[in-house]
């Protein structure tokens, strides 16, 4: 072969790989199922100009916020497989494929938001951590959700009210078994059709936290918010765990940042407009019931309890390390 010749293409093929690595940022896209005015709309577009400035334009995150790219199940399958990059998930949906996971979907595992912290950044977190990794879908960061309680046409002010009534839950049967138990009739639904169902009576009510309850205007169907915070569950910013390993050491960290800048901002975010959308429902005539006592609901969950650590008897140590979590 022509020596020169060889040169040229040589000189050619750098000059196209250099090329290539110049223009070679990666172009990701972000999942997050809320609209603008929710905290983690926010929280996700901080989040992606955290990821443009510290990687200085290597890596650019398209978040796509109000759910257009699937319902959540779709799209952690959709970020599983490493079709979509990222997503803000909640682990209610994680649970069923990851059953490290479901932990946090136990009813009253969590004393309180701060103590859900604590037991994610303790021993217990590093194993739900490595599990939703080893599935393919790697939290870099765990943000606040605050807690669920139930809302209907009426107060929920024990188990018995729930009796009869037909309740929207998340895709989980651990949320099945939650209602089952009070002897209401689950409706494993999408976010997007609970408005909906709620205001054609397909469902007599479902169960939330404050910013969902108003952002997508639940509260405008319905009447009664009970404070039975029966769930305190985490949400994540997650990565597709093989698009994350590919990175250089310096990216992986300076995309971990990002996640965990956005997080904190999150967290600020969350307790104020947690508070005002409660001031805002109540300004919109909900009724918000407190209970005082939850005595009567925790003991209903017994049931939820022995259901799982039946089904996954190899569980009931992480279940011990959440309680005993000071
Ligand atoms: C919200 C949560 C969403 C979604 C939703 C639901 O509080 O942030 O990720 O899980 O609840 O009820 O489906």
């Amino acid at each position: 072969m022509n020596l020169k010749l060889t040169g040229k293409l040589l000189g050619a093929a750098a000059a196209l790989s250099l090329l290539g690595s110049a223009a070679a940022a990666d172009n990701w896209r972000a999942w997050n199922i809320h609209h603008d005015g929710h905290p983690n709309t926010a929280a996700m577009d901080r989040f992606s100009e955290l990821v443009a400035e510290k990687t200085g334009g290597e890596i650019t995150v398209e978040v796509f916020h109000g759910g257009v790219l699937g319902s959540q199940p779709d799209a952690l399958e959709q970020v599983r497989i490493g079709a979509i990059e990222i997503g803000n998930f909640n682990l209610g949906p994680i649970g069923p494929m990851v059953k490290e996971a479901n932990l946090v979907s136990l009813p009253f595992i969590f004393k309180s938001g701060p103590h859900m912290f604590r037991v994610l950044e303790g021993e217990a977190g590093g194993i739900i951590a490595d599990a939703m990794g080893e599935a393919g879908v790697l939290p870099l960061a765990w943000v606040d959700a605050g807690a669920r309680s139930f809302y209907a046409q009426k107060a929920i002010n024990t188990p018995a009210d729930v009796e009869g009534l037909k309740i929207r839950v998340m895709n989980n049967d651990l949320y099945t078994a939650m209602i089952s138990a009070m002897g209401g009739n689950p409706s494993p639904m999408a976010f997007s059709e609970v408005q909906q169902a709620l205001k054609t009576g397909v469902v007599d009510g479902a169960e939330n936290n404050f910013p969902s309850f108003k952002n997508v205007g639940h509260y405008e169907v319905t009447t009664n918010y009970s404070l039975s915070e029966h769930l305190i569950i985490p949400e994540c910013i997650c990565v597709n765990t093989a698009k994350f390993n590919a990175l250089s050491p310096e990216l992986q960290a300076q995309l971990t940042e990002a996640a965990e800048e956005a997080a904190l901002f999150q967290r600020e975010l969350w307790t104020v407009q947690s508070e005002q959308a409660r001031k805002d429902v109540e300004a919109a005539g909900i009724v918000v019931n407190e209970i005082a006592d939850k005595g009567p609901f925790q003991a209903a969950m017994a049931l939820v309890y022995d259901e799982y650590l039946t089904a996954n008897p190899d569980m009931k140590a992480l279940v011990e390390l959440a309680q005993s979590t000071e």
